[in-house]
């Protein structure tokens, strides 16, 4: 039985010869399949979805984008050893001496970065779903100004996705990046940065009319299909979603009792171990190949400046110099950290003093052989900090062989990487 729909009262059908009204008079008719409007048929698409979800990423994204140069910052990169990406000169314009305080500022910088990041991937899912009609725009290209718009889109999406994929893969720990991940998701961050200010440039009055309701109609489905749920069943999916994430990862950066809580975060929920060193590990001595012989009765600590002075001390002998204690966290840019331990260990202000270096920063390397983090840079301002040490105890115990034994660095505010465990020379001021 042929059941042909009345015709529909066409607004169009006074304006004379036949034009298609999803694609507006004077068009060519688009191919079949996705290009055609009513292909999508989602009664959730449209003006009041698409504007809910961009105006959550308007205010996450930015933050992300702070949080994550921020981070960059307090790894000090261009001192010797630490990140080296080129071209971060003129990227690098706003790098700036990263403070010490308050101490737990690298921890709250990076949980917010990366349990954010967590949360709005649902909502970027959403979203990206919410105007993928629009990917399959026709004519693909109107004018210059339309290919500018949606060439911005492509670089925007891209890298955007990017950059939720690397930073979700760094820190589940899959290490798989050629070359540094910092380089990549530096560089994937300006690019991403760029495409956002071109898209709201283009897209702001319109996000504006779309809360109102009354602009973006182009996203509404012409011929909607029974709807499966309610848009605002949709939006309350997309956010336990968001929030389902957060519950199962904050814990590994807010810590206490919620730590059990970040069962998809590799050093959140596991079990670190009881006692004084009962607390996360990044990587384990024996995983780094670090042999017993290089950090038993053989170890010594060599410091050393670029005057030419120089001084080697025993384990014992570093305990003979005047101790001091901080209460410091471990906080890992993956976004894991550890609650404030107590340190107790040499100043590196003193031992800089000691030879001579007390304006410098250091450079610390330690016994391991291989792998990136074996060494790093610390500023002027860092060593200066009383309370940042060569740390020989944790918590009233000998540092145990996987955090760092028989010596490390804690400084507070800095990245995890740059607590170089194991440590065996430190260099104050230029390389001699
Ligand atoms: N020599 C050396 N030091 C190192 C590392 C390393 O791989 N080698 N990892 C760093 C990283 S990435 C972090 S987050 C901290 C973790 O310290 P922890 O294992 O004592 O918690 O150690 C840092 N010190
Ligand atoms: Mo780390």
């Amino acid at each position: 039985m042929s059941a042909a729909r009345p015709p529909a009262p066409d607004r169009d059908a006074a304006a004379g010869p036949r034009s298609d009204p999803a694609t507006g008079p004077g068009s060519a008719l688009p191919p079949p399949g996705p290009f055609r409007p009513a292909f999508w048929r989602s009664p959730l698409r449209g003006p009041w979805f698409t504007s809910l979800l961009g105006t959550v990423l308007l205010v996450g994204l930015p933050v992300m984008l702070l949080t994550g140069l921020l981070s960059y910052a307090a790894y000090n990169p261009g001192l010797h050893g630490n990140d080296r990406t080129p071209g971060k000169g003129l990227l690098g314009f706003y790098l700036f001496a990263w403070p010490t305080d308050p101490h737990w500022l690298y921890r709250l910088n990076q949980g917010v970065h990366v349990t954010l990041g967590v949360a709005l991937v649902p909502v970027l899912l959403a979203k990206l779903w919410s105007v993928v009609p629009r990917l399959f725009a026709w004519p693909p290209l109107r004018s210059a100004r339309h290919a500018l718009e949606r060439g911005s889109i492509l670089l925007l999406v891209a890298s955007g996705l990017f950059e939720f994929v690397t930073g979700i893969i760094n820190m589940q720990l899959f290490y798989v990046f050629p070359g540094s991940f910092y380089t990549l998701h530096f560089y994937g961050a300006w690019v991403f940065l760029a495409a956002l200010v071109v898209h709201l440039a283009t897209r702001i009055p319109k996000l504006r009319r779309g809360l109102r309701d009354q602009g973006m109609h182009e996203l509404r489905a012409p011929d909607p299909a029974p709807p499966t749920i309610s848009r605002r069943g949709a939006v309350a999916l997309v956010g336990a979603g968001s929030l389902g994430l957060v519950a199962v990862t904050a814990g590994q950066s807010i810590g206490g009792p919620l730590r059990r809580t970040a069962l998809l975060a590799p050093h959140g929920g596991g079990d670190p171990g009881e006692g004084p060193n009962g607390f996360q590990i990044n990587k384990t001595a024996a995983a780094l190949g670090i042999e017993p012989a290089d950090i038993g009765e053989r170890w010594r600590l060599v410091v050393r400046a670029g005057n030419g002075r120089r001084a080697v001390f025993t384990r014992a002998e570093l305990l003979e110099l005047p101790q001091h204690t901080a209460s410091l966290p471990i906080a890992c840019v993956e976004g894991w950290s550890t609650d404030d331990q107590l340190w107790r260990g040499v100043r590196l202000a003193d031992l800089a003093a000691l030879v001579g270096a007390e304006e410098e920063g250091v450079f610390a390397e330690s016994v391991q052989e291989k792998g990136t983090f074996k060494a790093a840079s610390l500023r002027d301002n860092q060593v200066r900090d009383p309370r940042s040490l060569l740390a020989l105890h944790v918590n009233g115990a000998p540092l145990s062989r996987d955090h760092g034994y028989p010596a490390r660095i804690i400084v507070p505010a800095n990245p995890g990487v740059h607590n170089t465990k194991w440590v065996t020379r430190l260099t104050f001021g230029e390389l001699p």
